[in-house]
């Protein structure tokens, strides 16, 4: 039962509510949650302030609603947690930039052990590499390698010129691939002479090298990303919460 003499508004007693029993796992990832009429009669509400209450859980990526189902208990959000799934883009255009790129390379290609380890696929199998240097500003910031399951995106090398596109803004709304989530490392490392080149960077400066593996929402590894940021003009921000 909502505490209706409380101050605070009934939807928000019971947004608290179910988010409580969604982190505690009482409800489960992708199990329903008790439907709108179960919960009106729970908490002594109209059906009007639960629906309020669902409709932001789901914009605050807690919940989604199945038409004719009800409503789900989302899969975790990565930026609930530490870091946002952004691309390249996104990600300078946030910081005010204007992002840009320059293609090295672009080929559809026989997956190496180390790509198709990644990618779960067999050696061999077909990927597209994309290797561009990217830029903010027009000042060199990082040079990336992607390697992207070719099964997933048929034609997106001739279709798309990645000296002005966003890789996945394309892979989003052209092969409707839903990029959920991704594992990703960063270490510090002095890398090729080649690399440098392209980071137009003395040799020895310091570089992040981040490797990425990038996953849609039924966990299939579709993207994997040696990528190497200039050290002095980039640095990664996390925020970090206390586990309760
Ligand atoms: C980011 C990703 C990279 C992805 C790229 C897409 C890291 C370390 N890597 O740079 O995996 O391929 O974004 O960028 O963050 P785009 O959509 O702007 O082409």
């Amino acid at each position: 039962m909502a505490n209706h003499d409380s101050p605070v508004p009934l939807y928000i007693q019971i947004k608290d509510y179910l988010r409580l029993n969604i982190q505690n796992g009482v409800f489960p990832v992708n199990t329903r949650i008790p439907s709108e009429r179960r919960l009106a009669e729970q908490f002594g509400v109209n059906r009007l302030t639960v629906s309020k209450a669902l409709d932001e859980l789901a914009q605050e990526g807690l919940v989604y609603a199945q038409v004719g189902k009800g409503t789900y208990v989302a899969p975790v959000k990565i930026d609930q947690t530490l870091q946002s799934l952004t691309s390249f883009s996104q990600d300078m255009q946030r910081r005010g930039y204007m992002p840009s790129s320059r293609v090295i390379y672009a080929g559809i290609d026989p997956a190496s052990p180390e790509v198709a380890r990644a990618l779960s696929i067999p050696s061999g199998a077909e990927v597209a590499v994309l290797e561009r240097v990217r830029l903010a500003d027009g000042q060199i910031i990082a040079l990336e390698q992607s390697h992207i399951l070719y099964a997933v995106c048929p034609g997106i090398l001739a279709n798309h010129d990645f000296s002005r596109e966003s890789l996945y803004h394309v892979l989003r709304t052209d092969y409707r691939l839903r990029l959920t989530h991704a594992h990703q490392t960063i270490e510090a490392q002095v890398v090729t002479a080649g690399t440098y080149q392209h980071l137009e960077a003395e040799p020895g400066t310091p570089v992040l090298s981040i490797t990425r593996v990038t996953y849609t929402e039924d966990n299939t590894p579709v993207e994997f990303v040696r990528s190497a940021y200039r050290g002095d003009r980039y640095k990664f921000v996390t925020m970090l919460q206390a586990i309760e």
